[in-house]
């Protein structure tokens, strides 16, 4: 570990000031995601198929766990090293750390690193086994959710030492004029007394200068420290509802700087559209909406609202910014009946009067069109902070493996993972719970290229193409015990169909 500090400590006087330049243009979190901040990604390093975990520190600079289980048993060994997503950090990554392979389950490795930046990061795993080498990057949101506190008896044990310091440094002052140059035995004079209290008095006014300069300091850099937790918390989704049924949408950050590192008129498409916008009936989700509103004037967002009844209503609205970066908008919305048209284009609807409630454990769900959706769970109880994979299989009404599948919006499937609560929201698709942006502008070799991801074409690389199993999978891990609902939506023959299971999760 302690060679993993110094490798960091390194590279960050190199990128230090690139990484903060990166971060003040906008570049703090890559999860489009409330509440589920670790990051979990399930793609091939060459010949390898890896499914990665990292485990994202509370605070940074601290150390992010990463897990790889490997697909097959013949990988050797893996190593990981942290990088800055793009930029010259990328290119000149310090000595990667090997990963411990476990003992017990020869395909499964750990290992430790060390974040020291925040902004956009990425570890880089390397798979060596009897098929060669291969690498992947895993996108990783490197920001503090949280600033630690100092705990009491630290706090009191370190006031206390300043104070001892301080009042140390008057006596020895004062000493030092008074009694400094007497031969032993001998008196001070009265006029060195007069002095010394004269020069205790100018140190006592120097110390406690000193002091508060420390304070200020330590206040300062708190306070910045803050300020970083609180830009890359969840932006605000401002609503208003106009003629009737057509909602207005408005981003407003959590820190008042946030809208100047990230502009809403400058949002780039992500899997087709500039917004996914997900409305879900409060308390019970017994609906929920998955619409794309337009952009409109001033950074705002424009939706024709379908048919809704009247209630409360749950906002979630994922956007990523120009230089890749997701943001999930948070809110709620109090909504009258609302009298509007029928679903266009890659909006979806679902709704528990229509497809059946499902009771919690229950694995399958009736879909509208007759066919269904299971859920492959293993028996065993479901576990927060496990990464798993959840696979769901679509069948048509005879029973028979769906042959119908088409991709939506570009990907075999979309699963929005939510808590009964709200607190948390990931919207995961099969590669994991990574941005396909992100993921594009930490390729080797592309960053920075003209007409590439930084100049606005997230969506230029290429897209999985070919048939469409009917089983669909999604790598994630619940961050907490709760109770959870999972939508999982996919297209059959042009009709886009929603799986609704619950989870308890201890
Ligand atoms: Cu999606």
């Amino acid at each position: 570990m302690a060679a993993a500090m110094r490798k960091p400590r390194r590279r960050m006087r190199l990128i230090g000031v690139l990484a903060l330049a990166l971060m003040l243009t906008g570049a703090l979190s890559l999860g489009a995601h409330v509440g589920s901040p670790d990051v979990f990604y399930e793609g091939d390093a060459g010949p390898y198929r890896l499914f990665v975990t990292v485990r994202m520190p509370q605070v940074i600079p601290g150390v992010a766990e990463i897990e790889v289980r490997c697909a097959s048993n013949d990988v050797r060994a893996i190593e990981i090293v942290p990088m800055t997503l793009s930029g010259p950090g990328s290119t000149f990554p310090p000595t990667p750390d090997l990963a411990q392979r476990s003992k017990e389950d020869p395909q499964f490795f750990t290992g430790s690193l060390w974040l020291m930046e925040f902004g956009a990061l990425k570890v880089r795993v390397t798979a060596d086994g009897s098929k060669g080498k291969g690498e992947l990057s895993v996108p990783v949101p490197s920001f503090a959710q949280r600033s630690l506190k100092m705990e009491k008896p630290l706090g009191g044990l370190l006031a206390f030492l300043m104070l001892f310091l301080a009042i140390g440094a008057i006596f020895i002052a004062g000493a030092a004029v008074r009694e400094g140059n007497l031969e032993p035995g001998e008196l001070p004079l009265p006029a060195r007394a007069r002095r010394a209290r004269f020069v205790m008095g100018l140190t006592a006014i120097v110390a406690a200068g000193v002091l508060y300069l420390g304070w200020a300091w330590w206040s300062a850099d708190a306070g910045t420290y803050q300020r970083y937790v609180n830009l890359a918390k969840p932006p605000v989704a401002e609503t208003k509802l106009e003629n009737g049924n057509r909602l207005i949408l408005r981003a407003k950050g959590q820190d008042a700087r946030w809208s100047e590192y990230v502009k809403m008129e400058e949002v780039i498409p992500d899997h087709n559209h500039l917004m996914h916008l997900f409305l879900f009936s409060v308390p019970g989700m017994e609906r929920m909406w998955h619409l794309h509103p337009e952009r409109i004037e001033g950074g705002e967002f424009a939706e024709q609202l379908p048919a809704m009844p009247a209630g409360k209503y749950q906002i979630f609205a994922d956007v990523v910014d120009k230089n890749g970066v997701p943001w999930t908008l948070v809110g709620t919305e109090e909504l009258p009946q609302i009298s509007g048209g029928a679903l266009r284009g890659d909006d979806s609807a679902w709704a528990a009067s229509v497809a059946g409630t499902r009771a919690v454990g229950d694995t399958v769900s009736e879909l509208a069109d007759g066919g269904r959706m299971v859920w492959l769970l293993a028996k065993e109880p479901l576990r927060a902070n496990r990464p798993m994979n959840f696979t769901f299989s679509v069948e048509d009404k005879d029973g028979k493996p769906a042959a119908d599948l088409e991709r939506y919006m570009g990907m075999a499937g979309h699963a929005e993972f939510v808590s009964k609560d709200f607190t948390v929201f990931a919207h995961v698709h099969p590669a994991g719970t990574i941005s396909m942006a992100a993921l594009e502008l930490g390729r080797p070799g592309r960053a920075g290229e003209p007409g590439g991801m930084q100049t606005g074409m997230p969506m230029a690389m290429p897209m999985p193409s070919g048939p469409v199993a009917s089983k669909v999978n999604f790598p994630y891990g619940f961050p907490r015990a709760g109770e959870y609902r999972i939508f999982v939506q996919i297209k059959r023959a042009g009709k886009i169909e929603t799986g609704v299971f619950d989870a308890r999760v201890q």
